[in-house]
């Protein structure tokens, strides 16, 4: 038997999607380091479908169908070079090696060009959508040559996630690390969706003063408007969870710290090289950082603060209407953020990324997946060269709709001493984006004070310093 794809690394990931190829009706090779794994999928899910287990890395290769498709699922980062280096020297030239695991981009440029020198493609691919979607059909965002993709394209549409209109999850990004790139903005979106999620919860609980039941009520209502999407929908089913031993709601009994595995400071990191903005994704992975530090929040926790005034009931109400207003506002801004990073990475790298194609294939299968995201498509459809989401006129109505009650959201937030630094940030870039004039004219006059770094006038072409430790008299640089 020759297998159409091999999976190596079958740990959840790995497992579920070699489990969907082989429902999907493809003859799945499996092999993992430690052998029982491999041996334990066939026993449970065997019967699923056509799959052939391997040992030896030598027969995993053989067992595979020219030109060879061999997927790797192990842990980013050494894992992966450690298995690259074990198959290469396995291959010939017009295979490739597809990584789904969640390399960074810049790993997956060198990996594929080291091994474009010997003729193997190499598919850095951005998968999302957990376990679940591994196993359902996940959104899959491969990069790579346009040869990997022509034979490996009908597969992955084949076992991703389809959008409502039936369109598969799935697109050629771009070329070497396109797709990883942008399934690293894709988690930032998802950290701070659900940075702005959590605020929005918190000004409900402190501000209006609602339970989390009541709160996963509002929540489940906001579900079926525009923000209809797969994180309001299980935020309503976290908040109105129960703990089995205590009663109380779980979101009261679990510890206020939250993790990360890296690829939101990645989007900040890389935002801050490529000179992107993204302050709403970079307060959403600074606010887990902070609320990691609990000593220094233990030694804060006598700090003058407002004194508390709930709102009456009747206020309760609208105030949560605002809120709905401020988190919809906020969050047209942080993916105007994402998708102008993803813009900025498709020119440096000159990826050619096609923006609607990446809203379309966010639709379904991945963690952000969300009404919303056809919007976007269709504001990139319209219009492909659209400076920004918020030069949409339909995303730019709503925000003017929405910007007095997102105002309020926040001078209640800061008149309470409720934290929102996601919905404070994205307002702010909101406003800088539509001013007239920045105080940037002024920090160029103090860096030209202290550093005679010049500046340009608004009325005439050239370079100019002024002599400020002489007679201030104007010169041209
Ligand atoms: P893990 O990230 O936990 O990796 C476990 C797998 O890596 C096992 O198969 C393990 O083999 C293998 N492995 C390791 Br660790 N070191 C190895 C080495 N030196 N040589 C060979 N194999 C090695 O698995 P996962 O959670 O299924 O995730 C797989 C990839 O998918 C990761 O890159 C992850 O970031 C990415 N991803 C995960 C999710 C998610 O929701 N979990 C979503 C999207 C993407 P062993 O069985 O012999 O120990």
């Amino acid at each position: 038997t020759s297998a159409q794809i091999g999976v190596t690394g079958l740990a959840v990931m790995g497992r579920n999607l070699a489990r969907n190829f082989a429902r999907n009706g493809y003859t799945v090779a499996l092999h993992n380091r430690t052998v029982a794994r491999t041996h334990d999928l066939v026993k449970e899910f065997g019967h699923e479908g056509d799959f052939v287990a391997t040992e030896a890395a030598k027969d995993f290769v053989a067992a595979l169908e020219r030109p060879r498709r061999l997927m790797i699922m192990v842990k980013a980062g050494g894992p992966t070079d450690a298995v690259i280096q074990e198959f290469a020297p396995l291959l010939e030239p017009g295979d490739m090696i597809i990584d789904g695991g969640n390399a960074h981009f810049a790993d997956t440029r060198r990996r594929e060009k080291e091994l474009r020198e010997h003729g193997i493609h190499f598919v850095g691919t951005g998968i999302s959508g957990g376990e679940e979607g591994a196993l359902h059909g996940p959104s899959i965002m491969p990069g790579g040559s346009t040869e990997s993709y022509d034979s490996l394209g009908p597969m992955l549409e084949k076992i991703s996630a389809k959008a409502k209109d039936g369109a598969p999850c799935v697109t050629h990004v771009g070329a070497d690390g396109a797709g990883h790139f942008v399934k690293m903005v894709h988690n930032g979106i998802e950290y701070a969706d659900m940075q702005l999620i959590g605020e929005a919860y918190q000004l409900l609980r402190d501000v209006a003063g609602y339970s989390p039941a009541q709160i996963a009520e509002i929540f489940r209502t906001w579900n079926t408007g525009r923000l209809d999407s797969y994180l309001i929908e299980i935020t309503a089913e976290v908040l109105s969870h129960a703990d089995a031993a205590t009663g109380k709601p779980f979101v009261d009994v679990v510890q206020d710290q939250a993790e990360q595995k890296g690829t939101g400071r990645w989007t900040v990191q890389i935002a801050l090289d490529l000179g992107v903005p993204v302050s709403g994704i970079a307060e959403a992975v600074f606010a887990r950082s902070l609320s990691g530090h609990h000593a220094l929040r233990q030694a804060s926790r006598g700090l003058a603060g407002p004194k508390p005034a709930p709102l009456a009931e009747a206020e309760a109400r609208a105030f949560a209407d605002r809120v709905e207003q401020a988190l919809y506002a906020s969050k047209i801004v942080s993916y105007t953020q994402g998708f102008h990073e993803i813009a900025v990475g498709s020119d440096e790298y000159d990826w050619n990324i096609d923006l609607g194609k990446i809203a379309s294939i966010w639709r379904g299968g991945c963690i952000i997946r969300a009404a919303f995201l056809d919007r976007i498509r269709a504001a990139y459809d319209a219009r492909p060269d659209l400076p920004s989401l918020l030069s949409d006129e339909a995303f730019a109505q709503e925000i003017a709709e929405a910007q007095d009650d997102w105002r309020d959201v926040l001078v209640a937030a800061t008149r309470q001493g409720v934290p929102a630094p996601g919905f404070s940030a994205a307002l702010a870039y909101y406003d800088a984006l539509r001013a007239d004039r920045l105080p940037a004219a002024l920090t160029q006059g103090q860096r030209d004070f202290f550093g005679a770094h010049t500046y340009r006038r608004t009325d005439r072409e050239g370079s100019f310093h002024t002599l400020w430790g002489g007679d201030r008299t104007e010169v041209e640089a």
